[in-house]
């Protein structure tokens, strides 16, 4: 017999019946391709994880503007400026999609920038390491793009409808920044010797960090297991970091570069390219605050925050005269 008031009660049995059901009938949606949309039940934790995933995405998109737009003003023609220009103002359009990809599931863009400029979001640990050079500009192109696009392809087929189509777009803009930069190696490879050194010294600082890009080994990854699951993500992060080694080796011998990594070699077994040990302490570090560039991205984007609030608020100031102007009209 149920009594009333206690947590045992009737409808707690019944939700309990419900909420397993619904989970159940989410579960089958997802394994059969179908698209979650904004107004779909989903469970708590599924929504928790995409904000998380997709917030952190987004903050990484804003931050990672800074070490490319450092080059802008340095940039060596008005072509390479312009592309340069360009590619910095995508790369903060894409962290529009993704903040508005993210108020999809009920959270605020400001709550989310509140969160990064207050140390407790996390962003991606490639953009604090510093650009020293051109090659850098080149580098990151060739390099973190091409991990970016590596990563971001399977996406496209995430299973939440607004932050798949965001990638799509995202990523035929990130392909073009990734020949951009691998164009800007190519002319430093094919230059004068020191040309060519600056291209190797950037590979070489470029390298190890952008393998980090991937997240950590499997067997640390917290998320993958239930991500998978959910096909928000499609591979494993190590799954992901051998198949951009896999395509980016033969393009750096291309170049005529050598990639910093002795251990390196071509496996016929497998058909993969084996890899040297990763040093995850300098990616704990760097997560953990750390890094080269870490405190400076960080002052950086709380200053820019600070100049930018006259903007947000003559903004907010014309649109709340234009609300009074239509209802005065209606
Ligand atoms: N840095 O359990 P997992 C770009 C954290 S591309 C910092 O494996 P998950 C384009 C992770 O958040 C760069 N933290 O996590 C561009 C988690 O911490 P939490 C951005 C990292 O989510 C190019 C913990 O470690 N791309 O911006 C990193 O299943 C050029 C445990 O890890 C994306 O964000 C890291 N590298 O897998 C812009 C792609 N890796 O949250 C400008 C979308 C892991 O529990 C210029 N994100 N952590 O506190 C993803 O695909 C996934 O979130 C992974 C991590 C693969 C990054």
């Amino acid at each position: 017999m149920y009594t009333q008031g206690l947590n045992q009660g009737p409808d707690a049995a019944d939700r309990r019946i419900e909420d397993a059901a619904l989970l159940q009938r989410f579960q089958e949606r997802i394994d059969a391709e179908e698209r979650i949309e904004p107004n779909d039940w989903m469970p708590e934790a599924y929504r928790r994880t995409l904000v998380r995933q997709i917030s952190q995405h987004a903050h990484s998109e804003i931050i990672g503007m800074q070490p490319e737009g450092n080059w802008i003003t340095r940039a060596p023609s008005l072509r390479r400026k312009a592309a340069l220009l360009a590619k910095v103002q995508d790369e903060c359009g894409h962290g529009l999609y993704l903040y508005a990809a993210a108020e999809t599931l009920g959270v605020a863009r400001e709550e989310m920038v509140e969160q990064l400029l207050a140390g407790k979001a996390k962003y991606s640990s490639i953009f604090n390491y510093p650009t020293l050079t051109w090659a850098d500009i080149g580098a990151i192109g060739w390099l973190v793009d091409g991990a970016a696009i590596m990563n971001q392809i399977p996406l496209c087929r995430c299973s939440y409808g607004p932050y798949a189509r965001a990638m799509i777009r995202v990523c035929k803009e990130e392909s073009f920044h990734q020949r951009q930069g691998y164009e800007i190696m190519l002319t430093l490879c094919r230059g004068n010797g020191a040309q060519k050194e600056m291209a190797q010294d950037a590979l070489n600082r470029w390298w190890w960090p952008c393998l980090m890009m991937f997240g950590p080994p499997d067997a640390a990854s917290q998320h993958t297991d239930t991500s998978t699951r959910w096909k928000i993500k499609r591979f494993t992060n190590d799954e992901l970091r051998q198949k951009f080694i896999d395509a980016t080796v033969p393009q750096a011998h291309f170049l005529g570069l050598t990639v910093p990594d002795p251990d390196l070699r071509f496996d016929e077994a497998t058909g993969h390219w084996a890899h040297g040990a990763i040093d995850w302490e300098e990616f704990r570090q760097v997560v953990a605050g750390n890094g080269p560039c870490n405190a400076q991205r960080m002052e950086r984007r709380r200053r820019t925050e600070e100049d930018g609030a006259w903007v947000r608020d003559a903004a907010r100031a014309f649109a709340e005269k234009e609300k009074s102007r239509h209802r005065a009209a209606a």
